[in-house]
């Protein structure tokens, strides 16, 4: 890559921390750049870079009418999503990161990220970051500073946190900010390392240039990171979106949910509810993350979203699917990996209206409908600014954050997770969250479509190590007077033929309801073995196109289902080894005992269902 330094002036920004300084300093003196830039969040910067990033390739203009203040880019093929096998956690002992987690000791990895990093910014600029994950000046936020040479880097982390001024202002003289390095390097996945040093608070990641890889603030410091403080610190980092379901008579009842990646927290987090429900509005706080604390004087979960803007999955977002998405990423939104039309507007499979004849695909080159390769990337994304969302909560910038009365666990499942369930208390919730399952998707690399455990959502994401992240959950229960409710739910049970038994999207309404009126305990409910389904009539399923039948399968419990996923957790709790809290392992042989029992006694399997 050329120096460019003439179209980078001197930026006029005074810093003055000395320990932002002198670490700036040793990161320059590692990697070599040409130059250093150090953003301030300006619009004019903003625009600065945008005009850079284009004259190097790195950007191209979209159609300026359709699309105002939008770009396209398109990232080496070889670097398209998460890295799990290159992700680590480098804690002083194996033991620390856990089962779940790759690990390398911390002196080990340095040494050999320092080997790599030497020079890696020769003939470069360095970008100095400074950013906030969460509201400025909220007690709940953190400071970090990402140093990197991608310009692309720079753009997104201003679309997608609290980016510039504001945050060396909010970090004052203080040493305590997130350090994070990044180097493109040549893009080879030979050289490619997410390392993370929760110890010293410190990410360093290489040879990527890609979404939750290089993004620092979000996955590395907000999960992996940030779910180690909140163990230390008594509070919780979640793979969660965070909505507000607002009510015909006003009143509005938060809700967080962890869905794993590519299954649906962006959508869900930003619903149009269907005509039946007249009056009901969904107000999105946040669509990936959620940092969320027990407030000592009513004893509450309150969540804050750290996040500043999504870097939502583009396939499949439609006016059908997600109309609020579409105009939130109609300006200033940057287009990683979709395809485009002649005319400069984006293109993905499942957009509105009809496809397309002819498009340049994800990578540049020509496609046209007969192309049997798909024209954006199955795991194609867009960045946009929150403020653009018509259905931004007016709290998604609140220091206190809001108070959630309901937890959602779900994930991507053809059988056996019912559309919804209810945890009888906190630790029957915590059991759904550790063990819930889901097909893998394309937003990391690897084999497509296979049943994993993904605890909470956080498999990828938990810094440290998963039995105790499992008793930390337990542990919150003691610092609640007034806990969440748990529910479990599942949009993707699908019939025979292959095809999704519910309609999803904003009929998911429906079950929310149903969730918003359990919380508040003004509705009844089934008791089934492993939890409370809605009774014949509770789910609201008026002016609903698909038969009861249809939606009692979607709704089904059958036993011999559960007979082999109870299962299936036991290799899942053995693999965890000795931190797996022993309520945990001793909840699954409660529940394969009572499936005994009741087999026995009442030998019928609709016991169990919702009818
Ligand atoms: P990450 O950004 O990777 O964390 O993903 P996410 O959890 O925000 O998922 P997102 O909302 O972007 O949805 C991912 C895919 O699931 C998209 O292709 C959606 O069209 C599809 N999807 C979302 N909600 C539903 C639903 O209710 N039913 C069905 N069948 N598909 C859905
Ligand atoms: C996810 O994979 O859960 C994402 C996308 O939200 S990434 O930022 O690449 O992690
Ligand atoms: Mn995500």
């Amino acid at each position: 890559m050329a120096a460019h330094t003439s179209l980078v002036p001197a930026p006029p920004m005074v810093v003055k921390n000395q320990h932002v300084l002198d670490w700036v300093e040793e990161m320059a003196k590692l990697t070599k750049p040409d130059n250093i830039v150090w953003c301030d969040g300006s619009d004019e910067e903003n625009e600065r870079f945008q005009a850079l990033a284009v004259k190097q390739g790195i950007l191209e203009p979209l159609n300026d009418e359709k699309l105002p203040g939008c770009f396209l880019h398109r990232s080496n093929p070889n670097d398209v999503a998460r890295v799990e096998n290159l992700t680590f956690i480098c804690t002083p002992t194996k033991e620390e990161a856990g089962p779940t987690n790759n690990w390398m000791a911390p002196k080990d990895a340095y040494a050999k990220l320092t080997a790599l990093f030497d020079g890696s910014m020769k003939g470069r600029t360095m970008y100095v970051v400074p950013y906030v994950m969460g509201p400025l000046g909220s007690p709940m936020s953190k400071v970090g500073i990402e140093v990197t040479d991608s310009v692309y880097v720079a753009l997104n982390m201003r679309i997608m946190t609290r980016m510039g001024r504001g945050a060396l202002k909010m970090l004052g003289e203080s040493n305590d900010f997130n350090r994070g390095l990044h180097s493109t390097l040549d893009c080879n996945p030979e050289r490619r390392f997410i390392c993370h040093f929760p110890q010293d608070n410190t990410i360093w990641s290489i040879g990527s240039g890609y979404g939750g890889n290089v993004l620092l603030g979000k996955k590395c410091l907000a999960l992996r990171i940030g779910s180690y403080l909140g163990k230390k610190e008594g509070w919780l980092a979640e793979h969660m979106l965070i909505l507000g379901v607002e009510s015909p008579e006003g009143e509005v009842t938060y809700v967080a949910a962890a869905f794993p990646s590519a299954c649906g927290k962006t959508n869900f987090a930003m619903m149009i509810p269907p005509k039946r429900f007249k009056g009901w509005k969904i107000w999105t706080v946040g669509d990936d993350i959620a940092w969320m604390r027990v407030n000592q004087e009513d004893g509450r979960l309150y969540a804050i979203n750290p996040e500043f803007g999504y870097f939502g999955v583009a396939p499949g977002t439609s006016n059908h699917s997600n109309p609020n998405a579409i105009k939130t990423v109609s300006k200033n939104t940057i287009f990683t990996n979709v395809a485009k039309t002649p005319d400069g507007d984006v293109w993905w499979e499942g957009k509105d209206g009809p496809v397309p004849p002819e498009l340049i695909d994800w990578q540049g080159r020509p496609w046209d409908k007969k192309s049997a390769e798909k024209a954006a990337h199955p795991n194609s994304r867009f960045t946009a600014p929150a403020t653009n969302n018509p259905a931004l909560s007016k709290f998604y910038d609140d220091p206190q954050g809001v108070p959630i009365s309901a937890i959602i666990f779900g994930g991507r499942r053809a059988t056996t997770v019912p559309l919804v369930m209810q945890a009888f208390n906190w630790m029957n919730g915590v059991f759904f969250g550790a063990t819930m399952g889901s097909e893998t998707t394309a937003a990391a690399t690897g084999k497509v479509g296979i049943v994993r455990r993904d605890p909470m959502a956080m498999l990828p994401f938990c810094g440290y190590n998963m039995g105790e992240y499992f008793a930390h959950w337990m542990s919150m229960q003691g610092r609640m007077t007034q806990p969440p409710k748990v529910f479990m739910v599942n949009w993707f049970r699908k019939d025979k033929n292959g095809k999704f038994l519910w309609p999803g999207f904003g009929e998911n309404m429906r079950v929310l309801k149903w969730v918003v009126d359990r919380a508040r305990l003004r509705v009844g409910g089934q008791e089934t073995l492993f939890g409370w389904v809605p009774r014949a009539g509770d789910l609201d399923l008026s002016e609903l196109d698909i038969s009861p039948e249809q939606v009692d399968e979607a709704a089904s419990i059958k036993l011999e289902e559960w007979e082999q996923e109870l299962a299936s957790f036991k290799e899942f709790f053995d693999s965890i080894g000795p931190t797996l809290p022993k309520a945990l392992s001793l909840h699954r042989e409660l529940l394969l005992a009572r499936i005994e029992a009741a087999k026995v006694d009442l030998s019928t399997k609709e016991y169990a269902t919702a009818e």
